[in-house]
């Protein structure tokens, strides 16, 4: 950026169409300039201090989502403990998890919607979407509070988990006498346990093991494991 429009942004942003210096989310990028192409950002979920890359998506039902999960090659290991989960982990221009502390802080400022994308390995593609997304803070386990269902194709798979805290194998917060993440080698809003592991092992499509891969159950049962998954929000309209 030229240092006179940075300075008129800074001082008369009235005048001339400024890209926030330190954007919230994709959406604020997306806002500004909606030709921008899928790809690495830096936000600034929790002020000047918190800069962060994630990955956008321009393209897909208007564009604007901030990805906070994505898996599409297994190249990194998701089967980790709270502090990753909680702080993020992973690349964004490959597979990464955004981090609950981000997650919460974007959905306590503003209110989003949800949108799960995921193809098999035959080429196949569906999606569910959620009007309403939200998580609570740490105190209260990062609590799931999804609705407003739209059908993508993919069926249903959040409302088992809504109003649950978030679950990794050393921190165990599900409804189940067992340890779901440490059963299931996942790590998420476990109930008793799961009917999606979008934080389970990359396995490459049908699976004897059930649940073991990143399932989404009403779409493709339990013994497949999808190629691509991803979980992206943006503001509701
Ligand atoms: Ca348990």
């Amino acid at each position: 950026m030229k240092l006179v429009p940075v300075l008129i942004c800074l001082l008369a942003p009235q005048l001339i169409s400024c890209l926030p210096l330190m954007p919230f989310d994709c959406n604020d990028i997306h806002n500004y300039d909606n030709s921008r192409p899928n790809g690495v950002y830096t936000i600034y979920p929790i002020g000047s201090t918190s800069a962060v890359q994630v990955y956008c998506d321009m393209d897909s039902l208007g564009g604007g989502w901030t990805v906070f999960q994505r898996r599409m090659d297994g190249t990194v290991n998701f089967y980790r403990p709270w502090d990753p989960y909680k702080i993020g982990f992973g690349s964004a221009a490959g597979e990464y998890w955004l981090g609950l502390e981000n997650i919460f802080h974007l959905t306590v400022r503003r209110r989003y919607e949800l949108l799960v994308d995921m193809e098999d390995f035959d080429g196949n593609t569906a999606f569910a979407r959620y009007t309403s997304f939200s998580i609570d803070s740490e105190t209260d386990g990062y609590t799931l509070h999804v609705s407003g269902f739209i059908d993508g194709g993919a069926g249903e798979g959040l409302a088992f988990h809504n109003g649950m805290k978030f679950s990794t194998f050393d921190k165990d917060q599900d409804y189940s006498n067992y340890n779901c993440a440490e059963n299931f080698l996942g790590a998420f809003w476990f109930s008793n346990c799961l009917h999606t592991n979008p934080n389970g092992v990359y396995r490459w499509g049908p699976s004897s093991h059930s649940f073991l891969g990143l399932e989404w159950y009403h779409w493709k049962g339990p013994n497949y494991s999808l190629k691509s998954f991803s979980m992206k929000i943006r503001p509701a309209q």
